[in-house]
């Protein structure tokens, strides 16, 4: 077999806890590495996952990537992906949307807003408020033993309980967020709807705003969505996306077509349920 030229970047998250075993092939914990992971194989661009580190992550935030060609560490999705562009390995965002109208620009920019700064903040309240024992049988300290791993998650809950307070959600009852959930995945299940009746008999992967290419907000809807349907910490959010075909169509087509390496989608939605 030829030999495959290196990967072009390391992208690193939570998701590979230890550095001897390999990727575990199970999607992201998190929206943003999920995002990135389809932005990179969208692109074409080579990538191998590895075990990352607040301590070492740029703003202390996950994902970040290293770059193989110099070495260079960038941070943030938004940063990583002007950064891939600037080195002419993908298109620059919304390049296509840049001479097209000004009002989809801007709903498309209003839905990647309204996943990355809101409906992420719910997602984490159920997972980090609600379902706290899952996490600490199966999150991202998985791989520890269990005193150690007790330890670390609740370290992580106590930090991020706060960080939820501070944001503002926090301060709401999970009945209270319910609302805002159902509101916001009425909004996404509605754009899926439209592109995917758009497609009729045709069963290839379809966009969120219904044009013939991705635009930014599909990596952002993609990325938050298949966490919350292939992972079991958030049953109340998975339900809500479960209620729209559109929208678990959406998540399938596009993994079907490029996480090929990964478990059958079909089994990784029974897993999350
Ligand atoms: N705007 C950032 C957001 C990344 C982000 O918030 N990552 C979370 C994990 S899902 C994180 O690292 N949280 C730890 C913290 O905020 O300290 C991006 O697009 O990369």
């Amino acid at each position: 077999m030829a030999d495959q030229p290196p990967p072009q970047l390391t992208l690193y998250s939570f998701d590979c806890p230890d550095p001897k075993t390999p990727h575990q092939k199970r999607n992201s914990l998190s929206p943003f590495v999920s995002k990135l992971q389809f932005r990179l194989r969208h692109a074409g661009i080579s990538y191998v996952d590895a075990a990352g580190s607040k301590p070492a992550a740029p703003r202390g935030k996950i994902p970040y990537v290293k770059f193989a060609e110099d070495g260079k560490v960038v941070g943030d999705t938004g940063f990583i992906v002007r950064e891939l562009a600037q080195r002419g390995l993908l298109i620059s965002p919304n390049d296509s949307l840049e001479k097209g109208s000004k009002t989809v620009r801007g709903e498309d920019y209003s839905l990647k807003i309204m996943v990355e700064g809101h409906l992420y903040w719910f997602l984490m309240y159920e997972r980090w408020k609600e379902n706290y024992p899952l996490l600490v049988a199966a999150g991202p300290f998985a791989h520890l033993r269990f005193g150690l791993r007790r330890l670390a998650t609740k370290g992580l809950q106590g930090f991020l309980r706060g960080t939820l307070y501070f944001q503002g959600v926090g301060r709401y009852s999970f009945e209270e967020v319910g609302v805002f959930m159902r509101e916001g995945v009425e909004v996404l299940g509605g754009y899926a709807r439209r592109s995917y009746e758009k497609m009729g008999e045709d069963k290839g992967v379809f966009w969120i705003l219904g044009g013939k290419e991705a635009t930014e907000a599909d990596f952002s809807c993609w990325g938050f969505l298949v966490g919350v349907l292939v992972l079991k910490f958030q049953p109340v959010l998975r339900r809500l996306v479960m209620e729209h075909e559109a929208l678990v169509e959406y998540v399938r087509r596009s993994h079907d077509r490029y996480f090929g390496d990964y478990r059958d989608f079909e089994q990784l939605l029974k897993e999350g349920g």
